[in-house]
């Protein structure tokens, strides 16, 4: 399996954590994200990463989190109920309206709401969902300099317990 890759982007920073979740192994092909190479085009036409080739080629990162959620089922990041599986998946399909939108706003230097989309952020339910926020609350405190909601801090404390997530602060930390 192979992973094309940036550490900076939180994108990618979800599948890093899902495959590091599922204890895949994989090779990393690193792509320069402000020297875009052209046969990224080739992978996906929107010439953005993450991109995950499994045998076949799959952009998107909420997509390449299903994927590797149903292709290797242990352990499961989803929970068993069908209604909770469906409030998962609705909080990553909403991830621009709860997150991404003031996020990106604050980096671009534009008003933004950054700080009571974060804390209303619906985290601390599913793996799935938080792995799918993490990414972004990690950047906005460590490359921001965002003061969390203490909700938050602790969410985030008890997530970094898992080697996948701490894995992940480091990396950003790297980057700082
Ligand atoms: N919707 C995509 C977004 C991926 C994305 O925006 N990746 C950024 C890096 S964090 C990228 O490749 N940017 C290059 C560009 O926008 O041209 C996903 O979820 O995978």
């Amino acid at each position: 399996m192979k992973l094309y890759d940036a550490p900076r982007c939180p994108f990618c920073a979800r599948v890093r954590i899902v495959l590091a979740e599922k204890g895949l192994e994989y090779e990393t092909v690193q792509v320069d994200l402000r020297n875009r190479p052209d046969w990224i085009y080739e992978l996906n036409p929107a010439g953005k990463v993450p991109v995950l080739d499994d045998g076949f080629v799959l952009p998107e990162s909420a997509v390449i989190m299903e994927y590797l959620e149903e292709r290797y089922r242990e352990p499961p990041l989803l929970p068993t109920t069908l209604d909770a599986r469906a409030e998962a998946r609705l909080n990553v399909f909403r991830f621009d309206d709860l997150l991404g939108d003031d996020y990106y706003a604050l980096r671009r230097g534009e008003p933004n709401e950054l700080q009571e989309r974060l804390d209303a952020l619906p985290v601390g339910g599913t793996l799935f969902a938080d792995i799918a926020f993490a990414p972004w609350v990690i950047r906005a405190r460590e490359l921001l300099g965002v003061e969390l909601p203490s909700r938050l801090e602790s969410w985030l404390t008890e997530l970094a317990q898992r080697p996948s997530v701490a894995a992940e602060i480091g990396t950003v930390r790297a980057l700082a």
